[in-house]
């Protein structure tokens, strides 16, 4: 068997009102937490230091100022890699990154057990519009604040495994999780902000919690893969999100699944060794996969 102690840190609402500072003490919180459990990775939301934003109309320049990082880390983000170093606990953390050129990403990072980034994935499946939609009680407005990332779906070496990271509804999408795999990833990440409410048609919020789930649990098991997922969720001054953070063994099954939709930290020691049966038999790439019938997939 090869462990892994992994955590997933689910966040409650952060509102606007909060300040970085108070968000970064929760999280390093959440950091001791799983680390008392056993934690060498703990998992964290998308845009984890700040109220989802999207869902507000700005001008870009206000967007940048308010909810945006330029430099990771910060003076407000240095205490959770201080942390991550004195107690031998790594993290993903997503936020929204600034670069010193002006362009802005939807952006994770992967830091290791010496509190050092060592991965980063800036989010590909950007959902929502650029317009403001005047008449919908609110915004998704991800394709006006971020570019689509243009660092692909790297896998990284790190907590003696391979692991890939993606954000929220990167999730949705099977060509996410099985570029991880055809680079032989055992485990995937990823944060997420999912509004109960879709402002697009009229889907009822349990199906919000079906897709989400259904979509990492079908993943984790036609890729042979572990997965971990970080809501942030509840009420976002006023505006719902689901909660529903899980840990997914590659048989499809969830082995930790958050109870509320406030500040949780679930937790599994994880074989990875797991998939392998999976990758080696009924998705054994190399045996079985047929690319040459799967050309439109990139053709179109
Ligand atoms: N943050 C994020 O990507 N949320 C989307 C909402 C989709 S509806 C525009 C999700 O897939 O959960």
């Amino acid at each position: 068997d090869r462990r892994l102690g992994l955590a997933v840190a689910q966040m409650g609402p952060v509102n606007l009102a909060d300040t970085r500072k108070s968000v970064v003490a929760r999280l390093v919180e959440m950091l001791r937490e799983g680390a008392s459990r056993g934690a060498e990775l703990v998992v964290f939301p998308e845009t984890a230091l700040t109220t989802f934003f999207p869902r507000y109309w700005m001008s870009d320049e206000e967007a940048t100022e308010r909810f945006f990082e330029t430099s990771m880390p910060s003076a407000a983000t240095q205490p959770l890699f201080d942390v991550a170093r004195q107690l031998s606990v790594g993290f993903y953390l997503g936020y929204a990154e600034a670069t010193p050129e002006g362009r802005r990403f939807n952006t994770a990072i992967l830091v290791d057990r010496s509190g050092k980034i060592v991965g980063k994935y800036r989010k590909i499946h950007l959902p929502g519009h650029s317009d403001h939609k005047v008449e919908a009680p609110f915004q998704h407005l991800e394709k006006k604040y971020f570019e689509v990332g243009d660092l692909g779906i790297p896998v990284f070496e790190a907590f003696n495994t391979r692991v890939g990271m993606c954000l929220c509804n990167d999730r949705r999408w099977p060509e996410t999780w099985r570029v991880m795999a055809l680079q032989s990833a055992e485990l995937g990440i990823l944060g997420y902000n999912t509004p109960s409410w879709n402002i697009h048609w009229n889907e009822p919020p349990h199906l919000r919690m079906h897709t989400h789930l259904v979509s990492l649990q079908a993943a984790a098991y036609q890729n042979g893969m572990w997965i971990g997922a970080a809501a942030k969720c509840g009420f976002e001054d006023g505006f719902h999100m689901i909660g529903g953070s899980v840990i997914v063994a590659p048989s499809a099954e969830i082995v930790a699944q958050s109870l509320t939709e406030a500040d949780e930290v679930i937790f599994a020691n994880i074989n990875l060794s797991w998939g392998e049966n999976i990758r080696n038999h009924v998705f054994n790439f190399a045996k079985h996969r047929r690319p040459e019938n799967y050309r439109l997939i990139t053709e179109r």
